[in-house]
This record gives structure tokens, C-alpha cells and sequence, in this order.
């Protein structure tokens, strides 16, 4: 059976192994482990220390412990989607004050790229603000993937879905990651988004793993979600055959105007364990402790990292909203005892 081929949620138990920043054709025939929606929900309602451990022990088994990635962001097209994501500051149907542009051109680009670079950044991440690209915009995408990729940085981009052909243009062009994130459990997520469904979503990811392009796959927390559903979202992830290389884990960022603004507050050590669940359950990916962390004090991010996360956002902007600085990022990191850099899974 060829896995590469397919990202069904898996049904057996012998799937293709899951190997990181190696092609397809590179992955060996060893079990990956299925989850039940009730097995993650019992990791979630472990006691926290036990939770820390478990998590702790399967990260120092694949992992340098110390070792996190920075990625940094950049909107190459923002505003005016058509689509509802309740989350989402970019989308046409609310009143954000986020104002839609047109997409950026290959020189201010690769500067962005360079900078992020200057900066100690390894991933480069471009995000539009499409419900799908044209085949003119992939065209134009590829362009701005070659020129990340003409400065050494590793290169991501979210677009949106896409259409048969289109992961293997950017693949051409240098592409290691296409993000494309499940955001929520398939049982909340027609209370968030309605002008798309889940499987549109699983349909895409086909594409990019189909391409030989490396999944970048997450969600968001804190949408007003039980633990029951995020133990569903955790699920639909870990049982993509092979589970995402990466694996961006955000916490809502309210934005005034969203239909999300005034969602009440998670309980930040519920975030933290959905991080350490990601970790036990898609043991080799790289877990990123992504939007939200300019509202997270050092105190819960220091307990992400301790959860297994491994990589950040890194820079001033996410897409749309404030991140930290950059210094007060090496700063946290540097009190922490942690260093920066490109984690890749022991085999
Ligand atoms: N339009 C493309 C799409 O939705 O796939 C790509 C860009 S979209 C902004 C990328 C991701 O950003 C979403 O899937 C979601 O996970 C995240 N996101 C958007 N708004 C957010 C918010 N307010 N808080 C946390 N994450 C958010
Ligand atoms: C992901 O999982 N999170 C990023 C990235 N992939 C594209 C986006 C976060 C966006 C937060 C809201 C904003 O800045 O607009
Ligand atoms: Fe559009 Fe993506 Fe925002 Fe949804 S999350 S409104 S698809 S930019």
C-alpha cells in the first residue's frame, strides 16, 4: 500500500513511517500508531504533571530538547477573502479595519526573506488570503517561493485550497512546506466556518502529500471548543497517514469586528495540554507554539516548550496582529536555557 498517496484519516495500523524533510519515496513501512478520540481525551485529562512527563519523555525521544525552530510570517496578499472563518480578520464579511491588497511583488519579498534571515529566522511562511488561488497566483506564488528559496531559508506557503496541478508547481519551485490547517474538530467546525466544509480541507492536504510537498498542519484553540473537541481535532491530525512533518498549534487571537472578539478565555494550562497532546500523539513533528503568544505570559510559554513544542513565530507580525519582538523572543529563549535552530526527529 502506498500511504504517499493518500491522507485519509488512517485505518490500520501499518502506515507509512513518518520521515520529516525526506521525500515520500524515503519513508519506510513501520506502524504508526491510530488514536481513538477517547484515548486523546484521556491524555487530556491526565493529571498536569503526569501529562508534562509523558509529553517530556516522547519529545527527549525524538528530539534535541532544547532545540527550537523560528519561522517567521509574512501576508503576501492580505484582506478580502471571501470566506467566513469566524476567526479571521481577513475575511470580507466583518468589519475588521483589516484592508485587502493585492500581492506582493518577488523584491520586497526576498528583502522580507533576507531580513527574517539577518534575524535568525530558518522558515519563511507566506500567507494569502484566498478561499483558492487562480492558476495565475500559484504562477506568481512559485516566483516568491523561488526567491525565498534563492536566500536559503526554508519555505512555507498557505494559500488556501488547491486544485489538481498546483502543489506541483510549487513544488518546482522549491516548496518544503504548504500550510493547511484543519483549524477545529469536524463536529465544531460548521459552528465557525460556513462557506467551506472539513473534507475540502482533507481534499487539499491529498494534493500537497500527493506532490511530495512537505504537510503543514494545525488548528486553533480557544474558539469556544470542549476538550472533547479538541481531543477530536488532535485526532483527525494524528490519524492523517502519514500525521503533518509540522504542526502549528495557535491560540485564538481576538479581533475586534470578529465574529470571535469577545469569546471568553481559555484556561491557558488547557492550551498547554493540547501542545503536550500533539507532541504524544505525532511524536517527529515539529509542534509549533503558534498565534497568541503576544497574550500568553513567559510562564505558559516556558510550559509549551516543557510540553514538547519546538518551534515558534518569530517576528513582530503574524499575518494581521502583533507577535513579539524578536529580542524579547531571544530574550525568553536565552532565560529559558534554549537554543535556535532546525529540529530534525532522531530516526
Ligand atoms: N486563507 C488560507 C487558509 O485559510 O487556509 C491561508 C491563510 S489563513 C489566515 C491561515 C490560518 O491562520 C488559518 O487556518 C488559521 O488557523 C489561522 N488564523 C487566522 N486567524 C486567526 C486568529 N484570529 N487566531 C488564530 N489563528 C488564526
Ligand atoms: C498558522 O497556523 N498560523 C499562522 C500561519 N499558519 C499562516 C497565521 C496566524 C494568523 C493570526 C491572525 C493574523 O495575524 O491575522
Ligand atoms: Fe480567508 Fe484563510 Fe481568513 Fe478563512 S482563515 S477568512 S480562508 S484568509
Amino acid at each position: 500500500m502506498n500511504t504517499s498517496s493518500t491522507l485519509a484519516p488512517a485505518t490500520e495500523q501499518t502506515l507509512h513511517f513518518h520521515a520529516p524533510h525526506k521525500s515520500p519515496a524515503a519513508r519506510s513501512t513501520v506502524a504508526q500508531r491510530v488514536w481513538t478520540v477517547a484515548e486523546i481525551q484521556a491524555l487530556l485529562e491526565l493529571p498536569f504533571s503526569e501529562l508534562m512527563y509523558q509529553a517530556q519523555t516522547v519529545h527527549r525521544a525524538h528530539f534535541d530538547p532544547q532545540l527550537v525552530e523560528l519561522a517567521t510570517l509574512l501576508s503576501v496578499k492580505t484582506g478580502g477573502c471571501p470566506e467566513d472563518c469566524g476567526y479571521c480578520p481577513q475575511s470580507v464579511h466583518f468589519d475588521t479595519g483589516v484592508e485587502a491588497g493585492k500581492l506582493m511583488g518577488v523584491d520586497a519579498v526576498r528583502s522580507a526573506a533576507l531580513e527574517a534571515k539577518a534575524a535568525g529566522a530558518t522558515r519563511f511562511c507566506m500567507g494569502a488570503a484566498w478561499r483558492a488561488p487562480k492558476d495565475r497566483d500559484v504562477e506568481a506564488v512559485a516566483e516568491l517561493v523561488k526567491a525565498v528559496k534563492g536566500t536559503g531559508l526554508e519555505a512555507c506557503c498557505t494559500l488556501g485550497m488547491l486544485a489538481e496541478g498546483h502543489a506541483e508547481i510549487l513544488r518546482d519551485a522549491g516548496l518544503d512546506y504548504y500550510n493547511h490547517n484543519l483549524d477545529s474538530a469536524p463536529d465544531f467546525y460548521g459552528d465557525v466556518i460556513t462557506t467551506r466544509d472539513f473534507q475540502d480541507r482533507l481534499d487539499t492536504l491529498v494534493r500537497v502529500r500527493n506532490a511530495g510537498v512537505s504537510v503543514c498542519c494545525g488548528g486553533i484553540v480557544g474558539m469556544g471548543e470542549s476538550r472533547l473537541q479538541r481531543a477530536g481535532l488532535i485526532a483527525e491530525l494524528a490519524n492523517l497517514a502519514p500525521y503533518p512533518e509540522s504542526v502549528p498549534i495557535n491560540h485564538l487571537v481576538k479581533v475586534e469586528g470578529t465574529p470571535l472578539a469577545n469569546q471568553p478565555d481559555l484556561d491557558p494550562l488547557e492550551f498547554v495540554r493540547t501542545i503536550a497532546v500533539a507532541r504524544i500523539t505525532m511524536p517527529k513533528a515539529r509542534v509549533r507554539l503558534s498565534a497568541g503568544r503576544q497574550s500568553m505570559s513567559d510562564a505558559v510559554q516556558a510550559l509549551c516548550f516543557v510540553a514538547g513544542a519546538n518551534s515558534i513565530f518569530y517576528g513582530e507580525k503574524l499575518l494581521t496582529t502583533p507577535n513579539p519582538q524578536g529580542n524579547t523572543d531571544l530574550e525568553l529563549l536565552a532565560r529559558l536555557g534554549l537554543k535556535t535552530g532546525h529540529p530534525v526527529p532522531r530516526d
